[in-house]
């Protein structure tokens, strides 16, 4: 089934040609409502009238994290706060969180996205899903729960966590989509199992999964353990949210929404246009949004474009699975962290020094994170008690500012390896 035929399978000559009509009117938009594009683009001598078309994208500037952080809150934002229905926020690469708003439209364009997702999957109005993405500022919560309800399923908002609960209403409420991330699905695969409820009790028969990479070993592992079927969902809040890009049945890539989002592959080093196949940095602009159109933004997350035509039918241009990022972002628990958040937090205390180790690991299917830091000479302490409430307390500053716990680890002074290069803050363990 197809959500939207004659947008999803329209010819790549007319969609072109509505890419470019897009392209030209956002480009006008922020030029006129948004000063740091207008200022960006002055100072690369270039105007709206000079954007004729796709292949004009080029020419205009890019956007990164960094700008967001630069203009916090709103700076980015093109239309007045009171045309902005909806915010969301992700992690920034410091403390700031990166805000991104949507007017009623925005929301409205995402619920069809997430709603064209979900029947390529192919979910119906009939399905049940539970929504295990976490509710609140993350998008994936909220995007899915509009998602399906634009498309007429009947939505249980789980969020996520309290895993008991979750396996006792999938077995008593019956749904037959599961949407979180695949390391939660992979954990709620293991907590069914051990519940003693045999499988057929459980109805599910789709997953909807994202937010973090995964391999084709884990979907299998998934597909088993669950007796499902498992799609990809990729996305990113500055973006939208869930539903950037989408699996059809062929599971060959994901499809990007292109009457919504331009695509392209540079090279993060010279950041120049990669051809078709080629492996380097993604980039989106989108050019529907209302309240906070972007211009080529830079993901930092590496994948590849795939122009074939798909035997599914669907017109739009395929993005291979996330190898990667060209930053150090890390996903842990579904939730984005940035080493530089730690270091933030460590140098707000006078007590560590900034010398530190995070260790991710993944244990019965669960992320685990720990900060190995060192104490500051003068305050380290023979006193088990002076120790316990340093460490309580730098634990609970790194909740508050990171948003998952990590297990503190305090270390003497002079402990962690030094380096003479790019120090090392991050053993990843896992096997992903
Ligand atoms: O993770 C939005 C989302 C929610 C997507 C639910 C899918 C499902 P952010 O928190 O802004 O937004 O994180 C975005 O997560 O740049 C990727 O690095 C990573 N990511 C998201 N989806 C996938 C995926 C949401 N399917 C960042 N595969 C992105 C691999 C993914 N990585």
């Amino acid at each position: 089934m197809i959500w939207n035929e004659p947008m999803e399978c329209m010819s790549r000559e007319a969609l072109r040609k509505l890419q470019g009509e897009r392209l030209r009117s956002v480009v006008e938009r922020v030029y006129h409502n948004t000063p740091f594009y207008r200022r960006k683009m002055q100072q690369m001598g270039i105007a709206p009238s000079d954007i004729r078309g796709v292949e004009d994208i080029v020419k205009l500037p890019f956007t990164t994290k960094q700008d967001f952080r630069d203009n916090y809150p709103y700076g980015l934002f093109a239309t007045p706060m009171s045309e902005i229905v909806r915010l969301h926020a992700s992690s920034g690469t410091t403390g700031q969180p990166t805000v991104v708003g949507y007017t009623r439209r925005d929301l409205q364009a995402w619920s069809e996205m997430v709603a064209r997702s979900l029947t390529s999957y192919g979910a119906h109005h009939n399905d049940i899903f539970s929504v295990a993405y976490g509710y609140g500022l993350f998008t994936g919560g909220l995007g899915l729960h509009y998602g399906v309800e634009h498309m007429g399923g009947a939505v249980i908002p789980m969020s996520s966590g309290n895993t008991a609960k979750q396996i006792q209403l999938m077995r008593d409420f019956g749904p037959t989509v599961l949407c979180c991330t695949p390391s939660y699905a992979l954990y709620l695969g293991e907590a069914m199992r051990d519940s003693g409820y045999p499988r057929e009790e459980f109805k599910l028969r789709i997953g909807a999964f994202g937010a973090e990479p995964w391999s084709p070993q884990m979907r299998l592992q998934i597909e088993r353990s669950l007796g499902i079927k498992a799609y990809d969902i990729y996305g990113l809040s500055e973006v939208m949210g869930p539903g950037v890009s989408y699996e059809c049945q062929h599971q060959n890539g994901s499809h990007v929404h292109e009457d919504h989002f331009i695509p392209e592959i540079i090279d993060p080093q010279t950041l120049q246009p990669l051809p078709e196949g080629e492996t380097g940095e993604l980039v989106f602009t989108t050019i529907t949004k209302e309240g906070l159109p972007l211009l080529r933004y830079r993901t930092k997350d590496l994948s590849s474009l795939m122009g074939e035509e798909c035997p599914c039918g669907r017109t739009f241009v395929r993005m291979g699975r996330i190898t990667g990022r060209s930053d150090d972002m890390l996903i842990i628990r579904g939730v984005n962290v940035f080493p530089s958040q730690v270091e933030s937090v460590l140098l707000e205390m006078k007590e560590f020094a900034p010398h530190y180790l995070i260790v991710v690991d993944r244990v019965n299917n669960l992320d685990t994170m720990q900060v190995q830091v060192e104490v500051g000479q003068e305050y380290f302490s023979d006193e088990m008690s002076v120790m316990l409430e340093m460490k309580r307390r730098l634990a609970h500053r790194l909740q508050s500012v990171l948003g998952i716990s990590a297990e503190v680890r305090l270390v003497e002074p002079n402990t962690i390896a030094r380096s003479e290069g790019k120090a090392k803050r991050v053993v990843d363990n896992r096997n992903i």
